[in-house]
């Protein structure tokens, strides 16, 4: 099955003022068409027609040559696009405000606020020089900001992409001819929060269920580490951190600091067991605390 335009899920006027109707009909019926008309055209007859982008995507390498850099560009064009426009709605209907839940959160731990991370997007949207696009991704850990140029995507170097702002000048300039900067400002009022937290939700994370079974002592008693409490944790904070600076013990003062982090993540997700918080943050828990062995390569 070849490559197909996805219909948008709103109309073409629907972003008024942010985005015209004639700037979307102009990208969507013309230059994400032309993405697609060119990857279908390349792919055809070969075998890698139909494979899906994401996949295509993260084996740049394998395709034959004479086709690569085709392929990079216009699945590449195709996929960027399928994201963008998924990832917008009209304003105060779906689009615009701020993320909540597991996403607002992973934004804030990276970025301190969502104001800092809308600061950190718009210099990033700004500092690709030329035509490319500026990227909120997830790495298996944490979010981050990344760029990339033409029309490459964030999945060909590991990562899962969440929104990406297009910045090529096809995708603002009839309405801000050269003021990108008021563009990518105007595009944080169309941004459909719901559906970057489905992204969020879905990223790969690592797996972390023989971690949550890892044994533990707490004053004595045997326990797993994912059935695991605020209440442990600050009794094992107050426990270790008592017996801090004791010469023999030389990991007990990073441990009970472990323990305190452990505590605060707990209350400021509100979650009644390790279980519930996220993966990554779980993996690094038991790394400090020492539950599960460095991983090679690390100090
Ligand atoms: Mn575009």
């Amino acid at each position: 099955m070849p490559y197909s335009v996805p219909d948008l899920n709103y109309a073409y006027d629907a972003l008024a003022p942010h985005i015209s109707e004639a700037t979307m009909r102009v990208h969507h019926d013309k230059h994400h068409q032309a993405y697609v008309d060119k990857a279908n055209a390349a792919l055809a007859e070969t075998e890698w027609e139909g494979i899906k982008p994401m996949k295509l995507l993260t084996r740049l390498d394998e395709l034959p040559e004479d086709i690569r850099d085709t392929v990079r560009n216009n699945a590449g064009g195709y996929y960027n696009h399928n994201i963008f426009f998924r990832s917008m709605a009209p304003a105060g209907e779906g689009g615009g405000g701020e993320p909540t839940g597991k996403l607002f959160n992973a934004i804030k731990d990276t970025f301190r606020s969502f104001d800092v991370f809308k600061e950190t997007m718009e210099a990033a949207a700004m500092s690709t020089f030329g035509s490319g696009w500026a990227w909120l991704v997830h790495d298996g850990s944490r979010v981050l900001i990344v760029t990339t140029v033409n029309q490459d995507n964030p999945i060909s170097d590991g990562l899962t992409p969440l929104l990406g702002v297009d910045v090529w000048e096809h995708a603002y300039y009839l309405d801000y001819e050269n003021r990108r900067a008021d563009y990518v400002k105007a595009w944080f009022a169309v941004i459909d929060w719901e559906v970057v937290a489905k992204r969020y939700a879905d990223a790969p994370v690592p797996d972390v269920s023989h971690i949550l079974e890892r044994p533990v002592s707490i004053s004595g008693k045997q326990r797993v580490f994912g059935e695991l409490t605020l209440d442990d944790a600050r009794t094992q904070s107050s426990e270790l951190g008592a017996l801090a600076g004791w010469g023999p013990m030389a990991k007990v003062g990073s441990i009970a600091r472990a323990w305190t982090e452990l505590a605060k993540n707990l209350e400021g997700r509100g979650a009644a067991t390790v279980a519930d918080l996220e993966p990554p943050m779980i993996k690094q828990a038991a790394l400090d605390l020492w539950i599960i062995a460095p991983e090679r390569g690390m100090i």
